[in-house]
């Protein structure tokens, strides 16, 4: 399997909210695997790096601040295509994504979407190494996998 990871972070607004078991179930019953998982408050100046390609947008302090107003569950999931199909299961704009998906079932405004996906193999590359040290990220062999992969 063309093995790659994501970073996915459940926002304060679903950690507020009680979905991080929620969330996290909908990547686990795919088939994916979490390598890093970990609850922290992002500073405003952590969330400005992490939302960096944002900086010139009129929303972007008010997105900092919302990062950084309380806990994050920041996770990094592994499998197969999961950094596409990841952004998947999260959905685009609440208003606009269809039932099944998580910001169509669980939030309702694009300003309290409660979830962060990598959008791209580059951005995940940077994503996962700007919220995680490399040690605290854990290889290993699900016993699944070959239920899951053939
Ligand atoms: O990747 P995604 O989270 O779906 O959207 P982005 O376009 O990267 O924007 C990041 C973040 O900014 C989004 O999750 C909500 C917020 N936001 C906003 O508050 N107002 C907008 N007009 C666009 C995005
Ligand atoms: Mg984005």
């Amino acid at each position: 399997a063309e093995m790659e990871r994501t970073f996915i972070a459940i926002k304060p607004d679903g950690v507020q909210r009680g979905l991080i078991s929620e969330i996290i179930t909908r990547f686990e019953r795919k088939g994916f695997k979490l390598v890093g998982i970990k609850i922290m408050v992002p500073s405003n100046g952590f969330a400005q790096k992490h939302y960096h390609g944002l900086k010139e947008r009129p929303f972007f302090n008010g997105l900092c601040n919302f990062l950084s107003s309380g806990p994050v569950v920041a996770m990094v999931w592994e499998g197969e295509g999961v950094i596409r199909y990841g952004r998947k299961l999260i959905g685009t704009d609440p208003q606009k994504s269809e039932p099944g998906t998580i910001r169509g079932d669980l939030a309702v405004v694009l300003g309290r979407n409660v979830i962060h996906g990598s959008d791209g193999p580059e951005t995940a590359k940077d994503e996962i190494s700007l919220w995680f040290k490399p040690e605290e990220l854990v290889s290993y062999t699900n016993n699944a996998e070959k239920w899951i992969y053939g």
